[in-house]
């Protein structure tokens, strides 16, 4: 099969072609069919969390259940599934056991501690595995499949209410998901903040009532004068002064939710928080049951992932361009081209 690993200096990609074993125990062997491209697979690739050589990347596949190991019971040969960062959980802590499944202290993710979807073909954990709904474009899927589902988990964490209005720092591959799910779903008054005019013109596509370019005005100052503050933000930016803009962009009372993974720490006034009530809480991805809601929404049409796909042979190009910050939407690896 063909695969997008990191190189053996850990510090990059290469596309080689590797050998797939045999499904063991509760696994699948899945075809896979698109996979996207996550600003998280540049930071794997590049040894932001530590170097990982000879890892195949990937947790944004969506593909087709070609062969099942013993035991497995929750899929059938055939089914189009989903194999994404949340791999497997143990089952069986508190936090697998509490609707927290991505806190598991031994979980294994897709494309970081276990080989991922960036390849021809790819093993899942099938109870792990979560059924795409009939309807929803399959490519349109694998951008759900993380970018979908980490904003959908992060506006929940946030408390949205319709009516609010939540800030969205980033509008990239994640933030414009963002924007479909605070607006679409969540009925909410959306400001989007990004760097870029580019993406910033997609998050208004995408229905962003308010859209800031933090280089060209401060977002802070146009937050406050035009909602008097939102209710709650969402940081997906790669960029410490994001995280440090969303906090004074919410109002008394408000939560900051931080899912972007820069390599910085954020400044946090602490009178600011404690006198203003201010939460500060991070998200990461979402269960299997919020994979499934996020879904349904794709499958619906209330959220329609902007998605561009590429051959395989694209990929360290792909993530170049991740890297100078030049995407719009998402780029999905199409394994068929
Ligand atoms: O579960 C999680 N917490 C999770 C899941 C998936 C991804 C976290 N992530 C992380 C990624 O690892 C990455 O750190 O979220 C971050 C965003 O992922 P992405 O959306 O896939 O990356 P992108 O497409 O490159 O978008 C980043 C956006 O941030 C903007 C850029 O212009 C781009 O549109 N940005 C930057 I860099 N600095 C900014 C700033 N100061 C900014 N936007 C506003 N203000
Ligand atoms: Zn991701």
């Amino acid at each position: 099969m063909k695969a997008v690993v990191v190189n053996k200096e850990g510090t990059w990609v290469e596309l080689v072609e590797r050998d797939i074993r045999k499904p063991g125990y509760g696994e699948a062997l899945v075809d896979v069919e698109y996979c996207g491209v996550c600003h998280t697979d540049l930071h794997v690739a590049k040894g932001d969390f530590g170097k990982v050589p000879g890892r195949v990347l990937g947790h944004e596949g969506i593909g087709i259940v070609r062969e099942l190991g013993e035991g497995v019971k929750s899929l059938k040969v055939g089914d189009r599934v989903s194999i994404a960062w949340f791999f497997e959980g143990c089952g069986c802590c508190e936090y697998c056991d509490t609707g927290r499944e991505t806190l598991c202290r031994t979980v294994k993710n897709a494309g970081y501690s276990v080989d991922g979807a960036m390849a021809t073909q790819c093993i899942v954990t099938a109870d792990y595995a979560v059924k795409v709904p009939d309807g929803l474009d399959p490519a349109q899927a694998s951008s759900i499949t993380c970018a979908g589902v980490t904003c959908y988990a992060a506006i929940k964490a946030a408390k949205l209410r319709p009516g609010q209005w939540i800030a969205l720092y980033g509008a990239g591959g994640l933030g414009n998901l963002a924007v479909q799910y605070a607006k679409k779903v969540f009925n909410a008054h959306v400001v989007a903040v990004d760097i870029n005019d580019d993406k910033l013109a997609l998050a208004k596509e995408c229905g962003a009532d308010i859209v800031i370019n933090g280089l060209k005005e401060n977002p802070v100052e146009v937050i406050k004068e035009k909602t008097g503050g939102c209710h709650s933000s969402v940081v997906t930016a790669v960029s410490k002064v994001a995280f440090n803009q969303a906090i004074n962009s919410v109002r008394a009372g408000g939560i900051v939710v931080a899912v972007g993974l820069p390599s910085e720490t954020m400044d946090v006034s602490i009178v600011k928080t404690v006198l203003d009530g201010i939460e500060i809480i991070g998200s990461l991805v979402g269960t299997r049951k919020d994979l499934e809601e996020a879904f349904q929404f794709g499958a619906e049409g209330m959220v329609v992932p902007v998605v561009k796909k590429r051959p395989i042979e694209d990929a360290p190009a792909i993530f170049k361009e991740m890297e100078d910050g030049v995407i719009t939407g998402r780029m999905v690896i199409d394994m068929k081209m």
